[in-house]
């Protein structure tokens, strides 16, 4: 099918009445001499004038085919590629994204890793107080001014809300704070999702890393204890906010008391870890229900919409994407299978079950270079009432975390062998294994490509190109592969064209570093962190988002979410640590990036 759209493609864009034109000429040339006698001179003139001509010939030939080679490969990089390795043969004892002249193995890059550390110091706990330190002068400024806050806005030098922690002397000053100032009796209306995995995950973390501090688990035991009430729906899935003090579930009016499926299937591994430091069931048993629900009300082909109801647990007839609100539902199907030891078989058949309509669904190359995208199914109701599915080739910069679970699910749900070689070799996968590898490795290229703007830095959203996009009609102006919706020069900048430090491109590019050894990863997470400190850093501390991706100097907008530090910096610093420090075997990263340890469960799942 690839060869004969690819001949499709070649035919219907290549300049060929002139390449034809020169062949029937070349070949016209063979046949007739050039003075125009007839071929019946001389044995020895028709040979000599033969071999001239065909020489020219061939020359001319050679090059017209040399200038088409050129021309197409410069057009069609990636279908090219593959035609020739279908043709060839792929290269039997490498997976894509894998290299022997590129491997470097998993030693630590010490200058760029002190290079994070550095960028990050005094951002690590934006998370904790802000009355607390903000007497201590020695403090840099997000720290000074957003100790216990959500967010940091570090052009006015004001913190708005939550956790962490880091390193000695930093770390007793988390701590202290965790232990005398944080309160969690809050009368207010707090997400049920971002609680869990920013706070909940957060301290449950801290409590592994810390050696078991008993401080850490009774905090958590006390937030999930606040949390609990939400599960008590109907269906067992939860309201989307919980009042901590008054230990109450909210349902989300903005969106007809719905939760996205993302917020009701992102809390398993939080209570799963707790349930087993407690021994308490309950935590298990509440988030369990919830996969239990979901898996009953999945639809045919295994693909989920983006809302559910808890009042009666089914899908409510909206988008299915990857991307906001759909993301970490199928991060966490596989998450759960790694978390559990992979001895939980219910999440890998659910994981593979979602891969493969995935596949089938939404995944889609790029019209010109052939780029991996996900696209969207948007639902349409016709006037009588029924509903159509409209696909859509945009993708949320968030998207890009499913490169580095498809690796991820490719070594562990896809393996033959536990554990598999580093870099993993084809033989040692399924068939399912190495289409998820290949799929996340092209998908991780994709997420690379988008970072092809002013800044080298990716945006919010971008659209790819499809044939019945009209753009063709802005002849030279319109784009090759994707662009950024609304985008026009002298315009503000639509919301699309933002990035706010979100860490999914360098969440992959850690995976595929951790399973292949392989430097290109490390190279592309660089440029991405040198891009940052360009564009996002706020001289007088702090970083900040930017605007438009596509503007130098870049325009920033003062706010800097918990996740740059969490989430982005940490992948960072992972990415040039040496593989012993918290290696995949051993840890699953929550969704927050809080490492907890990898554990065969004593109370199994038993809806399966
Ligand atoms: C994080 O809060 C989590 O990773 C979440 O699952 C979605 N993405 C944001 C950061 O982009």
């Amino acid at each position: 099918r690839n060869v004969l759209a690819l001949e499709r493609r070649l035919f219907a864009s290549v300049p060929t009445s002139t390449s034809l034109s020169l062949l029937s000429t070349a070949l016209k040339r063979k046949q007739v001499a050039p003075n125009g006698k007839s071929a019946s001179t001389t044995a020895a003139q028709a040979n000599t004038t033969q071999h001239e001509t065909s020489t020219g010939s061939l020359r001319l030939l050679l090059s017209s085919l040399a200038f088409v080679a050129v021309f197409l490969l410069y057009q069609y990089p990636a279908p090219l590629k593959q035609a020739a390795e279908l043709w060839l043969g792929r290269p039997t004892d490498q997976l894509p994204g894998t290299s022997k002249s590129t491997y470097i193995g998993l030693e630590a890059d010490a200058p760029k890793q002190a290079a994070v550390v550095n960028a990050m110091r005094g951002l690590h706990m934006v998370a904790i107080s802000i009355e607390f330190m903000k007497e201590d002068a020695l403090l840099t400024s997000p720290e000074r001014d957003a100790m216990g806050s959500d967010e940091y806005h570090p052009i006015s030098r004001n913190g708005s809300n939550l956790t962490t922690r880091r390193r000695d002397r930093e770390y007793q000053r988390a701590r202290s704070w965790v232990a005398n100032n944080m309160t969690l009796d809050r009368d207010a209306n707090f997400n049920t999702f971002e609680t869990t995995i920013r706070v909940l995950g957060g301290l449950l973390s801290a409590y592994h890393l810390s050696g078991e501090d008993p401080l850490f688990l009774e905090k958590a035991r006390e937030l999930a204890d606040r949390i609990l009430p939400v599960f008590d729906t109907p269906s067992g899935l939860p309201l989307s906010m919980i009042n901590l003090a008054q230990r109450k579930g909210v349902a989300d009016d903005d969106n007809q008391g719905l939760i996205s499926t993302a917020e009701a299937s992102t809390l398993q591994l939080e209570f799963r870890y707790l349930s087993l430091l407690t021994d308490e069931d309950i935590y298990w048993k509440k988030a369990e229900q919830v996969m239990a629900v979901i898996r009953a009300a999945r639809m045919p082909p295994g693909l989920a919409s983006i809302f559910m109801n808890p009042r009666d647990g089914r899908f409510v007839t909206s988008a299915i994407r990857l991307g906001s609100r759909g993301d970490s539902y199928y991060e966490y199907l596989l998450k759960q299978y790694v978390q559990t030891n992979l001895e939980e078989p219910v999440y890998r058949e659910m994981y593979d079950d979602a891969v493969q309509a995935i596949h089938d669904h939404l995944i889609r190359r790029g019209m010109s270079t052939g780029l991996t995208y996900t696209s969207e199914l948007i639902p349409e109701r016709s006037p009588l009432g029924d509903i159509s599915w409209r696909l859509t080739p945009k993708q949320d910069f968030l998207v890009c975390f499913f490169a580095g679970t498809l690796m991820l699910g490719a070594t562990t749900s896809g393996a033959l062998m536990h554990p598999v070689s580093i870099p993993p070799l084809p033989e040692q996968l399924t068939e399912q294994g190495r289409r998820d590898w290949k799929t996340g490795y092209e998908l991780l290229r994709t997420c690379m490509a988008t970072h092809d703007t002013q800044t080298g830095l990716a945006p919010e959203i971008a659209y790819f190109r499809i044939p019945s996009d009209g753009m063709d009609e802005m002849l030279g102006a319109a784009p090759r592969d994707w662009y950024i919706k609304g985008a026009r020069p002298g315009a503000f900048p639509p919301y699309d064209a933002r990035y706010i430090l979100r860490p999914e491109t360098v969440e992959s590019l850690l995976v595929a570093f951790r399973l292949t050894g392989d430097e290109r990863y490390r190279e592309w997470g660089w440029n991405i962190f040198r891009a940052i400190e360009t564009h996002c850093k706020v001289p007088s501390g702090g970083y900040a988002a930017i605007i438009n991706v596509d503007e130098v100097p870049a325009r920033q907008e003062d706010k800097m979410e918990t996740f740059l530090m969490s989430e982005t910096f940490k992948y960072l610093f992972l990415l040039f640590s040496d593989g012993d420090t918290l290696p995949l075997s051993k840890y699953v990263f929550n969704t927050e990036a809080h490492p907890l340890p990898i554990f065969s469960p004593t109370i199994r799942t038993g809806f399966s």
